[in-house]
C-alpha cells in the first residue's frame, strides 16, 4: 500500500492469519483494541480444512465475526487490504503454504511462527522471498510488535505484559532481537528507561532467518520516527558484523545500544548450544565477547554487563531527550481490556447466578457419580436398575423389596402385545420406515389418562379419596357425581371373571413385603364395588402399581409426608410404566424391522367414511 518501504506494519496494517490459532487472534485482537485501532488487524483467516466459515472474537467488550477461508487464493480475493501473512502453519507445512503466499504480490511481509524448519526449506524461502521483495520475519520466532499498530500473534505475552510495558503506544526505540522471550524483556526494560518500543523484532533463533539484524535496524535508521536502536544479539553466527560493517560505514547514524548474550559460554570448558539452533560459537569471531568488544569498538553503546544494560538505555535516552531529539509525549490511559469471563473466575473475581441446577448425578471428577454414589459402588453393591432408579429418580437408596418393586413394576410393564395403542403406533411408524427413537417416541406420545398413563392420577385420586375418609362406595359414588372415571380402573379385555396376572403379582408382593398396603387395600375394595357393576372394572395393572406406590411412599420410611405428595403431583408414577414400556416399543421396532414390514395401510372398509354433503349444508345456511 502507501506505506514506506521502512514501516512494514502501521495502525491500519491489516493481516491474514494462516492456521487456526484463536488464542493468538484474540490476543492480536486485544492488543489492536488497547492502541485504539478502528478495525481489527486481523482481517481473515486460513484454514484448509472445514469449508468457508466464520469465528467469533471479542472486540473489546463486543464480538465480532472473522471469516475463514479454506483457501490463500480466497482469502486474499476477499480481503485485498491484507498485505501481511502470520503463518502458524507447522515445520512441515511452512514450506509449502509461504511458497503459496509469495504467489500473491499483495502480500508484504510474511512472519513463519513454525520451529524447526528444515534449513533447505528456509533458505529457499528467503531466496524467493527476496526475488519478490517480500519481507520474512522468522522461522521459529513469535514475530514482532509495533507498539500502537500491529502485533504479530503472540509477541509481547499476556495482555497485562502488554498494558504494563505500555505497548499500546508508540515510543521511540526500537530493537532486534532473536528471540520472543528476550523481546519481552526489552520491552519492560525500555517502559522503565525509555518512553518506550517504536517497534521490535524478534528474528528467530535459527541458523537462516529470513530476515536478520542489520535488515531491520536499516528499516529503523531510515524511519524518522524512530530515534534509538537496540541490538540484542547472542553467541553464535556473524549478523552482528553486518550491524558493526553499516555503523562503521555511516549507515547507521543513530544512537545504537547492543549486547550480545551468552558471555557466559566462556565459563564452560566445552562449546556450548544455547537454546537456539544458530546459538553456538563456530570460531572465536562468534563468541559473546568478541562481538560485545567488536560492536564497542566500532561505537555502539555497550554496557560493561547485562546487567547494566538498563542504565546505558536510559542515559542515551535522556541524551536524546535533552538534545530535543526525542520529544516525550503525555501519556493517554488506554481503553481497558475487559479481563475474560474464565479467568477471572479461576481468580475468584467475579461471581455469576447459574442458568441451570442440577442435583442428580455428577460426571465433574474422577468417576460418574449417581446422587453421590461412585459408579464403580454401583456394581460393588450390585445395587441393580431398581437401586440406580432410586439413585436418579428419589435422590437416595430404597430398602430392598422398594428396589425390588420397582425391578418388578418395569418388568411386568415391559409389553403387553402388540394390540395396544402404543405398541401399534410403534409398529405403524416403523413400517412408514422411520429409525428407532422415532418409532419409540411415536408408541411413547400415546401413554396418557386412557393408556398407560393413569398411574399418577390413581395415586392421587385413592389417595385422596382415603385420607378425606370416603368408604370405597363413596368414593364411587362422588367419581361418579362428578361425571370422572376412576383412574386405575377398568380394562379393555382383563375383567373379574379374566383375572390379569400382572396385578395377581403385584398384589402378592406388595401384601409379603410391604410395611402397610392400606391404600392397596383400600383400592381393592373399591373394585369390589366398580366391578360389582360391570365386570371389567377391575383394578388395573396401572392403578395397582400406583396405589401400591403411594403405599411405598408413605410408609417405607425413606419419604417425609411433604416429599410423598410431591412425588405423586410430578410424573413419577406415570414414569415407570413410560420406562417399562419402553422395552416393548423398542422390542416392536427391531421386531418390525427384522421382518421387513413395508408400509402400512389401514383398510378403508374399517374406516366408516361419511361422504361429506354439500347439499345439506347448503340448504342448512338457508335456514
Ligand atoms: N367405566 C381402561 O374402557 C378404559 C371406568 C368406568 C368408572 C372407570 C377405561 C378407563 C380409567 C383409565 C385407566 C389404564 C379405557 C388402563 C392400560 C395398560 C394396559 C392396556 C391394555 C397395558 C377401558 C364402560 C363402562 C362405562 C364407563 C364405565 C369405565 N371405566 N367407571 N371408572 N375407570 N379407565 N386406564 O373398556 O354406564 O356403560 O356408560 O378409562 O385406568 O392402559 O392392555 O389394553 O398394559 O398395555 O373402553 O393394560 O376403563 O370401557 O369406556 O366403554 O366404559 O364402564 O363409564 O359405563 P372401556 P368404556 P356405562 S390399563
Amino acid at each position: 500500500g502507501g506505506r514506506p518501504w521502512f514501516r512494514p506494519f502501521d495502525e491500519h496494517t491489516r493481516s491474514l492469519v494462516y492456521g487456526l490459532q484463536p488464542r493468538a487472534i484474540q490476543g492480536m485482537l486485544d492488543f489492536d483494541f488497547a492502541c485504539g485501532r478502528k478495525t481489527p488487524s486481523v482481517a481473515a483467516m486460513i484454514y484448509p480444512f472445514g469449508g468457508h466459515h466464520v469465528q467469533k472474537f471479542y472486540w473489546g467488550t463486543k464480538e465480532t465475526l472473522l471469516p475463514v477461508f479454506a483457501s490463500m487464493a480466497d482469502a486474499i480475493a476477499k480481503c485485498p487490504e491484507a498485505d501481511v501473512v502470520v503463518n502458524f502453519a507447522s515445520s512441515r507445512s511452512v514450506y509449502q503454504s509461504t511458497l503459496e503466499c509469495l504467489e500473491f504480490p499483495s502480500i508484504k511481509a510474511i512472519a513463519l511462527i513454525a520451529e524447526g524448519v528444515p534449513e533447505r526449506h528456509a533458505r529457499e524461502i528467503l531466496w524467493a522471498a527476496q526475488r519478490k521483495n517480500v519481507m520474512i520475519i522468522g522461522p521459529a520466532t513469535v514475530g514482532g510488535i509495533k507498539p500502537g499498530c500491529f502485533r504479530i500473534g503472540n509477541t509481547g505475552g499476556m495482555m497485562d505484559n502488554i498494558l504494563s510495558s505500555k505497548l499500546y503506544r508508540a515510543g521511540s526505540v526500537a530493537y532486534v532481537s532473536k528471540s520472543g522471550g528476550m523481546s519481552n524483556e526489552l520491552n519492560n526494560i525500555l517502559s522503565l528507561t525509555t518512553n518506550g518500543t517504536y517497534e521490535g523484532v524478534a528474528i528467530g533463533g535459527d541458523r537462516y532467518p529470513g530476515t536478520s539484524f542489520i535488515d531491520h535496524l536499516l528499516r529503523y535508521e531510515a524511519d524518522p520516527n524512530c530515534k534509538m536502536l537496540v541490538l540484542l544479539g547472542e553467541v553464535g553466527g556473524i549478523e552482528e558484523y553486518r550491524v558493526i560493517d553499516a555503523v562503521k560505514s555511516g549507515q547507521i547514524k543513530k544512537p545504537i545500544v547492543a549486547w550480545a548474550i551468552g558471555t557466559c559460554a566462556k565459563m564452560f570448558a566445552t562449546d556450548v548450544q544455547f537454546g537456539h539452533a544458530g546459538s553456538m560459537a563456530n570460531s572465536d569471531l562468534e563468541t559473546a565477547e568478541a562481538k560485545n568488544n567488536a560492536m564497542r569498538a566500532a561505537g555502539f553503546i555497550v554496557p560493561p554487563t547485562f546487567e547494566d544494560l538498563p542504565e546505558v538505555l536510559k542515559s542515551t535516552y535522556e541524551k536524546l531527550v535533552a538534545s530535543g531529539d526525542i520529544v516525550p509525549k503525555p501519556e493517554v490511559n488506554p481503553p481497558s481490556i475487559p479481563i475474560d469471563y474464565k479467568w477471572a473466575q479461576e481468580l475468584g473475581m467475579v461471581r455469576k447466578p447459574a442458568a441451570f441446577i442440577s442435583t442428580i448425578s455428577d460426571e465433574r471428577g474422577q468417576e460418574l457419580l449417581y446422587a453421590g454414589m461412585p459408579i464403580s459402588k454401583v456394581f460393588e453393591e450390585d445395587i441393580g436398575i431398581g437401586g440406580v432408579l432410586s439413585l436418579l429418580w428419589f435422590k437416595r437408596r430404597l430398602p430392598d423389596y422398594a428396589g425390588k418393586f420397582l425391578e418388578m413394576v418395569l418388568m411386568l410393564t415391559a409389553d403387553h402385545g402388540p394390540a395396544v395403542s402404543g405398541a401399534m403406533n410403534t409398529v405403524i411408524t416403523t413400517r412408514a420406515g422411520k429409525d428407532l427413537v422415532s418409532s419409540l417416541v411415536a408408541g411413547l406420545l400415546t401413554i396418557g389418562t386412557r393408556f398407560g398413563g393413569a398411574l399418577d392420577g390413581a395415586a392421587a385420586e385413592f389417595s385422596r379419596a382415603k385420607d378425606l375418609g370416603l368408604t370405597p362406595r363413596e368414593f364411587v359414588d362422588s367419581m361418579r357425581k362428578a361425571n370422572k372415571l376412576i383412574p386405575g380402573i377398568g380394562h379393555k379385555i382383563k375383567s373379574k371373571t379374566n383375572p390379569d396376572a400382572r396385578v395377581s403379582l403385584v398384589v402378592a408382593y406388595v401384601k409379603k413385603h410391604f410395611p402397610s398396603t392400606e391404600f392397596l387395600d383400600y383400592a381393592l375394595a373399591t373394585e369390589e364395588v366398580t366391578s360389582a357393576k360391570k365386570d371389567t372394572l377391575i383394578l388395573n395393572v396401572d392403578g395397582a402399581i400406583a396405589v401400591s406406590f403411594v403405599d411405598l411412599l408413605r410408609s417405607s420410611g425413606a419419604f417425609t409426608r411433604e416429599e410423598a405428595d410431591e412425588y405423586m403431583t410430578i410424573g413419577t408414577l406415570n414414569g415407570l410404566f413410560v420406562l417399562g414400556r419402553s422395552i416393548g416399543f423398542i422390542g416392536h421396532h427391531l421386531d418390525q424391522k427384522r421382518l421387513k414390514q413395508p408400509l402400512y395401510r389401514h383398510p378403508a372398509d374399517d374406516i366408516h367414511i361419511e361422504a361429506f354433503d354439500m347439499a345439506r349444508v347448503l340448504v342448512s345456511e338457508r335456514k
